[in-house]
C-alpha cells in the first residue's frame, strides 16, 4: 500500500514515520521545499520527542520520502493546517489546496482522510469538490449504504499530545468518520496499520464534532478553574488550596488555572463551533473569552506586585519564568507566557528578564531592547519581582529560600507552599 500523508507539521510528519516504520511506502508531500529537503535528509525541522531518530531510519531504508509534487498513491492522509481568520473564522483553505493537489492523480480504489480539526461538514465539501474536479470517477453519497463507488472519504481527527506524539499515535483509539459506512471500513484498515487502540466508527459529520468537542470540553474545565482563580484572588483565598480541597469530593475534579490557554488546539478550535451555531455556543463561546482575559488579570496581580514593593518601574526589575504555551515544550504558539511578556515590554522596567530554557533565542515578536533571556540563577537573584507563567520541570527545583523577600506572581501554583505568594 502506497501512503502519501499531505502536511508534514506536526501531526502529519510523526504518523508518516511510524506508517514507514511499520514497513509501508510512505511520501511526505508539503509545498515548502525546506522542509522537504529537512525531512529527505533524514532530519526534522520540529521538536518532538523521538521523533528525529524514527525519521532518520525509515528515511535511510527507503520507506519515507518527501516531496513538493503530488503523485499517484493508494491512500492520502491530509494533516493541513486549520488556522482561524480575523473575526474567529476557520480556515479551511489548505485543504482546499490540497485537493486541488491531489484531484488529478486520484483513481478508482483509493482512500482520501482529512484528519486536520475542521469545522462540521468539511468532508462533505471536500466530496463536493473532487466530484466537480473528477467527473470520471464515481463518489459516494453521504450516508449511502451503497458500496458502488471508485474513491473512498473519511474523516479521522488526530487527538496526540504535542510531546507524547509518538506513543499515542499508536495507543490512543481513533474515531473514524465516513462519508458512507464502507468508506470509514476502508479508511479503518489505514488505521489498523499503526494503531492500537480501537477504531470507531460513525459518520463524517459527528466525528468532525467529536474532536472540536474534545477540546472544547478542555477548554470549559481549563475556563471554571480560570475563574476560580479570579474569584479566589478577589475574595483573598488561595485557589491551590480551594482546588486542592475541592478535589477531595469523589465526583469533582478541577483542573489547574494559569495565565491563559495557549497552544494552537484548544485557544483555536472552539471558535470552530462558535462560528457554526454562534447562538447556540453560549457557554463555549464564555469559555473561550475566560481564558483570553486571563493574561490581563496577570498583568494585574503585577501591577499589585509593583504597587507593594513601592519602588519606581524604573528602578525595578522584574523575572518571568517560562515563555511556552505550556511545560517543557518550545512551542510558543498561542502563549499566553508570550502575550503578557509583551505587555511588560511596554512598562519600562529597569530590567525585564525571561528565563526559557526551552529556546535559544527571543522570538522576533518580543521587542529585544526590551528584555532579555538569561539564566534562571541571574532570573532569580536579579528580580524584586518573579512572575512564574509556565510550570516548567527546572521551575520546580527551585530552592524556595532564595525567594524569600521576593514579590512572587505565580500563575500556575508551583510554589502555592512557599508562603511567599502575593
Ligand atoms: N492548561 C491549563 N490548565 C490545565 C491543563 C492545561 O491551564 O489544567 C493549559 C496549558 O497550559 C496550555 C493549554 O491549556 O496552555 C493546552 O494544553 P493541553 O495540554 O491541555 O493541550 P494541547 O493543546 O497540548 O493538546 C490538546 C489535546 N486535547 C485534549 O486533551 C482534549 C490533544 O489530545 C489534542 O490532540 C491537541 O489538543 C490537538 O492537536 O487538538
Amino acid at each position: 500500500m502506497k501512503i502519501t500523508i499531505v502536511g508534514l507539521g506536526y501531526i502529519g510528519l510523526p504518523t508518516a514515520a511510524i506508517l514507514a516504520s511499520k514497513g509501508n511506502n510512505v511520501v511526505g508531500l508539503d509545498i515548502d521545499k525546506k522542509v522537504v529537503e529537512t525531512v529527505n535528509s533524514g532530519n526534522i525541522h520540529i521538536v518532538e520527542p523521538g521523533l528525529e531518530s524514527i525519521t532518520r531510519e525509515v528515511v535511510e531504508n527507503g520507506y519515507l520520502r518527501a516531496t513538493t509534487i503530488a503523485e499517484s498513491s493508494d491512500v492520502f492522509i491530509i494533516a493541513v493546517p486549520t488556522p482561524f481568520k480575523g473575526n474567529f473564522k476557520p480556515d479551511i483553505s489548505y485543504i482546499y489546496s490540497s485537493i486541488e493537489s491531489i484531484s488529478p492523480i486520484i483513481k478508482k480504489g483509493d482512500i482520501i482522510i482529512l484528519e486536520s480539526t475542521s469545522p462540521v461538514g468539511t468532508t462533505e465539501k471536500i466530496l463536493e469538490k473532487l466530484k466537480s474536479n473528477r467527473p470520471d470517477l464515481y463518489f459516494p453519497e453521504y450516508e449511502s449504504k451503497s458500496s458502488s463507488y471508485d474513491v473512498s472519504i473519511a474523516y479521522c481527527p488526530e487527538r496526540i499530545l504535542p510531546g507524547k506524539a509518538l506513543e499515542e499515535l499508536e495507543k490512543n483509539s481513533r474515531v473514524i468518520g465516513g462519508i458512507s459506512r464502507t468508506c470509514a471500513e476502508n479508511a479503518v484498515k489505514v488505521y489498523k496499520l499503526f494503531v492500537k487502540g480501537d477504531c470507531i466508527l460513525t459518520n463524517s459529520r459527528t466525528a468532525e464534532l467529536c474532536k472540536l468537542v474534545e477540546n472544547s470540553y478542555r477548554d470549559v474545565n481549563i475556563a471554571f478553574a480560570n475563574e476560580l482563580s479570579i474569584i479566589s484572588d478577589k475574595l483573598d483565598i488561595n485557589v491551590w488550596d480551594l482546588i486542592e480541597l475541592a478535589n477531595h469530593h469523589p465526583r469533582v475534579d478541577i483542573l489547574q488555572p494559569g495565565p491563559g490557554v495557549g497552544g494552537h488546539c484548544i485557544s483555536v478550535d472552539p471558535w470552530f463551533i462558535v462560528d457554526s451555531v454562534p447562538n447556540e455556543a453560549k457557554l463555549i463561546r464564555t469559555a473561550r473569552q475566560v481564558n483570553d482575559s486571563k493574561p490581563s488579570h496577570v498583568l494585574r496581580q503585577v501591577d499589585d506586585a509593583i504597587n507593594k514593593l513601592g519602588k519606581n518601574i524604573s528602578d525595578t526589575s522584574i523575572t518571568c519564568l517560562g515563555l511556552s504555551f505550556k511545560a517543557d515544550i518550545d512551542d510558543l504558539r498561542e502563549s499566553p507566557a508570550l502575550e503578557i511578556v509583551k505587555s511588560l515590554c511596554q512598562l519600562g522596567f529597569n530590567r525585564l528578564n525571561i528565563v526559557e530554557p526551552n529556546i535559544s533565542i527571543l522570538p522576533n515578536s518580543v521587542d529585544s531592547n526590551m528584555c532579555s533571556l538569561v539564566s534562571l540563577k541571574f532570573g532569580i537573584k536579579d528580580a524584586d519581582i518573579i512572575v512564574v507563567l509556565v510550570d516548567h520541570s527546572e521551575f520546580k527545583l527551585i530552592d524556595e529560600s532564595l525567594l524569600v523577600k521576593k514579590h512572587l506572581v505565580d500563575t500556575r501554583g508551583v510554589f502555592h507552599r512557599c508562603g511567599v505568594q502575593i
